[in-house]
């Protein structure tokens, strides 16, 4: 059944030779797998696979370690146990090997790690599917950049090139972490569909078995819809349609849930924590490289993956924010 599945891009392969020589080399060293913080399900799966990948390659001195999870991977891990460190736990030893998974960001490590990282205390290897931030690239030793709808995906291709075969028992945490970046399949790709699909059924359950992944937006605050729509902006850019609003707080759901109505692009500032939101359709997509980087140069502080843009912001005012993202939509929609 799995080891049906072919392996679709070059890089993964690229990528797991890579791993393997890694290890190969550092083979006597202590590896610890760390999640970004409030650790997401994309994240716990992605690094428990890895995990298997390390242990599998004779690496017992290897830990899966968390600051704080979030509450789906709190459901989870309730039901498929597997056991993690709390990073608390840990004294660090110079030249131990640290896996960052699912990050692309040193901001969204715990703070008792940030330093040490910088330092270049340890051996730093990043495998992760948002684009890359210089910032980490250059601190790394190893740096696996997937294009993929999430990490998990990435990392189960890995282990499946490596030894042809994938366990039953990490198959739970390959769905989830699949059914959680892709907002429950409905931004994945053939790919992920084939993945879980396979699993599923070699679980013998059904997809129901993992729906405390499912965000409907029926869940959202309906006020916040109503106020984020009487805010909105609109505009078409290369007859794209475009949105633009503020919230106060989950703008990265209403954001999500603008493009599930029709728009094209959807654009979602947080004044409270300073936070914008980007999010394209399938026709828009293909720009997330082309804007991040023009963003990036318009003084923004933006990551993301296929579709996805996170920013921090400055003090630009909503209309300085708006006009930027609208010149750089103009330079990218071309
Ligand atoms: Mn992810």
């Amino acid at each position: 059944m799995l080891d049906k599945i072919t392996i679709p891009s070059e890089g993964y392969v690229d990528y797991a030779n890579k791993i393997k020589n890694f290890v190969k080399q550092n083979k006597k060293r202590t590896f610890y797998i760390l999640p970004h913080s409030h650790v997401d399900p994309d994240a716990v799966s992605s690094s428990i696979i890895m995990h298997s990948v390390l242990l599998k390659m004779g690496i017992e001195d290897s830990y899966v370690l968390y600051d704080s999870l979030s509450s789906t991977s709190k459901i989870l891990l309730s039901k498929y146990p597997y056991p993690l460190k709390s990073i608390d736990e840990i004294d660090f030893h110079k030249g131990d090997v640290l896996v960052v998974m699912d990050t692309n960001s040193l901001t969204k490590l715990p703070e008792k790690i940030r330093e040490k990282i910088e330092k270049k205390y340890f051996k730093l290897v990043v495998i992760d599917h948002h684009l890359p931030l210089k910032q980490l690239t250059r601190l790394a030793d190893l740096y696996l950049y997937f294009k993929a709808t999430s990490t998990t995906k990435g990392v189960v291709y890995i282990y499946l090139y490596l030894f042809k075969t994938f366990p039953k028992s990490l198959c739970p945490f390959a769905i989830a972490g699949i059914l959680s970046d892709t907002g429950f399949l409905r931004y994945s790709d053939k790919d992920d569909i084939s993945l879980v699909n396979t699993m599923i059924n070699l679980l013998n359950v059904s997809l129901k078995e993992f729906s405390f992944l499912y965000k409907s937006w029926d869940t959202l605050d309906k006020s916040l819809i109503v106020s984020g729509l009487k805010r909105a902006k609109y505009d078409t850019i290369n007859g794209k349609e475009i949105v633009f609003t503020h919230v106060g707080s989950e703008e990265s759901h209403l954001c999500n849930l603008f493009v599930q109505l029709g728009f094209n692009i959807s654009i979602v500032v947080n004044r409270r924590y300073e936070r914008l939101s980007i999010r394209m359709d399938s026709t828009t997509r293909h720009i997330t490289e082309c804007l991040l980087s023009n963003l990036n140069s318009r003084g923004f502080e933006c990551g993301g993956h296929e579709g996805v843009i996170g920013c921090n912001m400055t003090s630009k005012s909503d209309k300085e924010i708006f006009s930027d993202i609208k010149n750089s939509l103009k330079e990218c929609l071309r």
